[in-house]
């Protein structure tokens, strides 16, 4: 049929029949995640008409201030998802432990994993951000649903995806075979895929660190931004560009389009942290998505789905995108 859209639910229909990787209950629980992310998508478009701006003057667990959004998408979440049957337990950023489907509903076998707005600061000052979301299958043996269960490599993960809240809302997704990315119709409120198959180039002459953190970098970062500076005329003998956002899932996102490299590397303000993202519900989610794509995603040292958290809200280093550029920057780590 000329010009027929692809809505969320018959890509995912579809890709079950191609790869067998979208159990119903697996699809369900993105179909209903889509729709959460379309609720927070309208509440962060209404802003300061909702008078959803601004602090909610409430912490989080990581002792950072929420904003009243950060907490309505938080709530959107977890109320979207306690009935359907295909949970046993949530974790998000925002809540210090898992969230268990209460005994009233059925329990399903997936853990969901969150950070419901991701790149709040960016909320007062009208620039992008994001719901990133990753999801594990529940261990048998889980004794309960607590941290222990949750505590899964990256790589266990059976889908993931984004939702950005920009000049279009978009929802980047994996089930584990490609990625795929859906633009939402504000008037009709559908999903429709508008890219399948996307793919990172493996080289980019554009990179993203916060470069004021400079003087606290580790040596092969600080010589290997230094040599991306030193442009043309360098060793690496091209010019380079620079994007920062601040707001990860933007930033991710023009790599998962365009190309580049994504750096949040460990510093010296906080040397007991391995780095300011987290594991579980940031660079998980986010490095399945990049290695779908043909991308890589490392901590510097290793393949950041291969590292075994120990902690829900462990901290990692973070080098993705374009992967001859983290491959070269890892490498840098090794020398
Ligand atoms: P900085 C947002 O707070 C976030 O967690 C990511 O979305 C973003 O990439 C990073 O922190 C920005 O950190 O130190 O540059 O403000």
């Amino acid at each position: 049929m000329v010009g027929h859209k692809i809505s969320l639910t018959q890509y995912l229909v579809e890709k079950d029949r191609e790869a067998g990787s979208v159990p119903s209950e697996l699809r369900l629980l993105l179909e209903v995640i889509a729709r959460a992310c379309k609720r927070i998508s309208y509440a962060v478009g209404k802003g300061a008409l909702a008078g959803v701006l601004g602090e909610a003057g409430t912490e989080n667990v990581q002792g950072e201030s929420q904003k009243k959004l950060d907490v309505i998408a938080n709530e959107t979440l977890l109320e979207a998802n306690l009935w359907g049957g295909n949970l046993a337990a949530m974790a998000s950023e925002e809540m210090d432990d898992p969230f268990p489907i209460p005994h009233r509903y059925p329990k399903g076998g997936f853990l969901l994993l969150f950070d419901p707005l991701d790149g709040s600061s960016n909320i007062d000052v009208n620039v992008s951000i994001g719901t990133i979301f990753s999801v594990l299958r529940c261990p048998d043996n889980a004794s309960g649903v607590g941290h222990e269960a949750f505590l899964q490599p990256g790589s266990a993960q059976v889908a993931a995806g984004y939702a950005v809240y920009g000049p279009s809302t978009l929802l980047v997704l994996t089930v584990g075979a490609g990625v795929a990315c859906f633009t939402l119709d504000r008037e009709t409120g559908s999903w429709w895929l508008t890219e399948d198959g996307m793919k990172i180039p493996e080289d980019t002459k554009e990179y993203a660190i916060n470069a004021s953190n400079a003087r606290h970098w580790e040596t092969p970062v600080q010589q290997y931004v230094s040599e991306l500076q030193a442009g043309k005329t360098g060793p690496r003998g091209k010019d380079f560009n620079m994007r920062w956002v601040a707001s990860m899932v933007a930033d991710v996102h023009r790599i998962m389009t365009r190309g580049g490299i994504f750096m949040y590397p460990r510093d010296h303000r906080e040397p007991d942290k391995p780095g300011k993202l987290r594991l579980m519900y940031e660079a998980n989610p986010m490095s399945f998505l990049v290695e779908q794509a043909g991308g890589a995603a490392t901590n510097g040292l290793g393949r950041i789905m291969d590292v075994q958290p120990s902690k829900l809200h462990e901290r990692v280093a973070v080098f993705l995108g374009s992967r001859n550029e983290v491959e070269r920057v890892t490498a840098m780590h090794k020398a």
